[in-house]
């Protein structure tokens, strides 16, 4: 029979810890002290209960509560001394049937990550989306993380058995997440696209009008029409992918919301996508149930935010707020194809571009649902988090130029080396941005053209990447990595150039919709937890023109990002769509 809340609210602290009992492995204190924060409006604020017993036990009660887990495939599951939950995960990853070999590197994982860490390694095999991780990522994550710090290891052994109690919790409570679980596969399903050469080896690469591009977009406009019910749906010209959800009265404003479905080189599967998928899961809602807001709902899955073919960034979202500039029609790709081109070749009319440019006399405002891209969250135990605001940057790719000369004949002290110049900047660019709060400076691309072993550089180019909570901030670093560079040059005998190819301001979120997601994560039994987002996203393009805010959902692997290890759990997808639903809601009695 299923737990609710109102049984374990009622409950006298013994029945509570019975009722819970197995939820965290051999150690019942951890319900047994969550109890006197009864009672618990929602299973989310029970396991963050949970979850803070934990935290604040100290290091000796955590170290107690990994080393009460068993080994994968370890002894215990040897000697058939598993618990019955562990006996389930296990086995349901199939680990009970591993080959000799597999056995063997397991044991052999397991002898060295204790050596090294002192504690068992812990994963929740059960996995992100609840069904169970592959054997082979299993031994792929433990060959991975046994490398990592220690430190690092005991708080992603607890993160996971957080997400190990989460699965068994949803099980006593016999709650699927089902509206998460939608999300999740959305997400698994469109990074099957990627781009040829990142592809073949698994990676996600989804860059501007690629075909693989092109497929993300006929793949979500169809996901929007087929599968949620969107009353129109089309691929502008920018490709752009926009679904409109009419409200009951269909000249009523709009609330716009969406991200972009583009991807860094070999980047994640949530970055961007999820703030499509969440809306839309909405939209999916409502028309399941014949419900019509008294606004109309505008999701916008935006062709390009990451500037990765052109150096041109947010030209889907500057499209929207009439900032698309013509002359980047003309910038080229590393194949020399100019946008234009690649527009032509997909079949967009880039004259229609400024026609894309929205009336904001009729809309409500832009939000944006995405993921953290940090360790936040992650560290907190929180999944969502709400965004005050978001930092400014600024962007330059720059090229030292310098002399090519024979590595063997030019002496050290007549050499004009383009790259050791290039070095001493990127050392400059991290002391400058770490001497101040909130600022980071990152050279993300750096290289040699055409170089060889034996010729010292005579070119090097780089890019640059400056970004604070203020233009001020961002700006006076810029300066001075700027005056920098020409001290360096001077003293070398080189000569540089650097140009901006990006500039974006700092974009505080609009306190009213700021609230509103507030009200929403506190409706779902969460602390409200605000933050900068470090990040840049469609929020700050949109910013310009109409007011904005967006809401953050945690992500795992300690939030990393702009990385195949960008990972995210239905749970907390779930959550995600639930608290968009209640934003939704809210809005309603504001403008009937
Ligand atoms: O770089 C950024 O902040 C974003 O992911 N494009
Ligand atoms: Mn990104
Ligand atoms: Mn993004």
């Amino acid at each position: 029979m299923s737990l609710s809340l109102d049984t374990l609210n009622a409950a006298d602290q013994t029945a509570f810890t019975t009722a819970l009992d197995g939820v965290y492995e051999h150690s019942p204190w951890i319900a047994e002290r969550a109890w006197s924060a009864r009672p618990f409006a929602s299973l989310a604020q029970l396991k963050l209960a949970l979850a803070a017993v934990v935290r604040e036990a100290g290091l000796d009660a955590q170290l107690a509560l990994i080393r009460a887990h068993p080994e994968l495939a370890g002894k215990a599951m040897v000697a058939r001394t598993l618990t019955a939950e562990s006996t389930h995960e296990q086995g349901k990853a199939g680990l009970t049937d591993c080959t000799p070999d597999e056995f063997a590197l397991i044991q052999r994982l397991n002898t060295d990550y204790n050596a090294r860490h002192g504690f068992p390694f812990i994963l929740a095999v059960r996995g992100p989306r609840g069904t169970g991780l592959a054997k082979a990522e299993i031994i792929a994550t433990f060959e991975r993380r046994l490398h990592n710090p220690t430190d690092f290891e005991r708080a992603e052994c607890l993160r996971n058995i957080h997400r190990i109690a989460e699965i068994r919790l949803d099980d006593k409570f016999s709650r699927q997440p089902g509206l998460g679980d939608l999300v999740w596969d959305w997400a698994e399903r469109l990074s099957t696209n990627s781009d040829p050469g990142y592809a073949e080896r698994g990676e996600l690469t989804v860059t501007y009008l690629t075909d693989a591009h092109r497929a993300c977009a006929q793949r979500l406009a169809h996901w929007m029409r087929a599968d949620c019910g969107f009353d129109e749906v089309e691929i502008d010209a920018v490709g752009n992918v926009v679904g409109i959800y009419h409200g009951s009265d269909r000249h009523a404003k709009r609330l716009l919301t969406g991200s972009h479905y583009d991807t860094v080189r070999n980047g994640g599967k949530y970055d961007g996508r999820l703030g499509i998928f969440v809306p839309m899961a909405c939209v999916r809602e409502l028309h399941r149930q014949q419900r019509r807001l008294p606004f109309g709902f505008e999701v916008v899955g935006f062709a390009e935010e990451e500037g990765q073919r052109y150096k041109a960034v947010f030209l889907g979202s500057g499209a929207l707020a009439g900032h698309f500039d013509p002359r980047w029609l003309e910038q080229e790709d590393a194949d020399g194809i100019t946008m234009r081109a690649a527009m032509d070749h997909a079949g967009l009319c880039p004259d229609d571009i400024p026609k894309l440019k929205r009336d904001v006399t009729k809309y409500l405002g832009f939000v944006e649902v995405h993921i953290e891209q940090g360790p936040v969250l992650n560290r907190l135990d929180l999944p969502l988090g709400v965004v005050t605001s978001i930092n400014g940057s600024v962007r330059y790719m720059g090229e030292i130029v310098g002399m090519a000369s024979h590595a063997g004949t030019t002496p050290m002290d007549q050499r004009r080396d383009a790259a050791t110049a290039a070095a001493e900047l990127v050392l400059y660019v991290e002391k400058r941005a770490a001497s101040v709060p909130d600022l980071v400076g990152t050279v993300g691309m750096l290289q040699v053209p055409s170089g060889s072993t034996n010729v010292v550089p005579g070119r090097c180019s780089f890019s640059l990447d400056i970004r604070a909570t203020t233009n001020a901030v961002r700006d006076a670093c810029a300066d001075d990595v700027r005056a920098e560079l020409e001290r360096i040059c001077v003293r070398r005998g080189l000569h540089f150039t650097l140009e901006e190819t990006m500039r974006a301001a700092a974009a505080p979120s609009a306190p009213d919709w700021q609230a509103r997601w507030a009200r929403a994560v506190e409706s779902l039994g969460l602390p409200v937890f605000t933050m900068p987002s470090g990040a840049g996203h469609d929020a700050m393009k949109l910013h310009e023109v109409m007011p904005q805010a967006m809401l953050f959902m945690r992500g795992l692997n300690a939030g990393i990002s702009h990385n195949p290890l960008e990972a995210i759990t239905n749970d907390d997808a779930d959550l995600c769509v639930l608290a968009f639903q209640h934003l939704l809601d809210q809005l309603a009695p504001d403008l009937t």
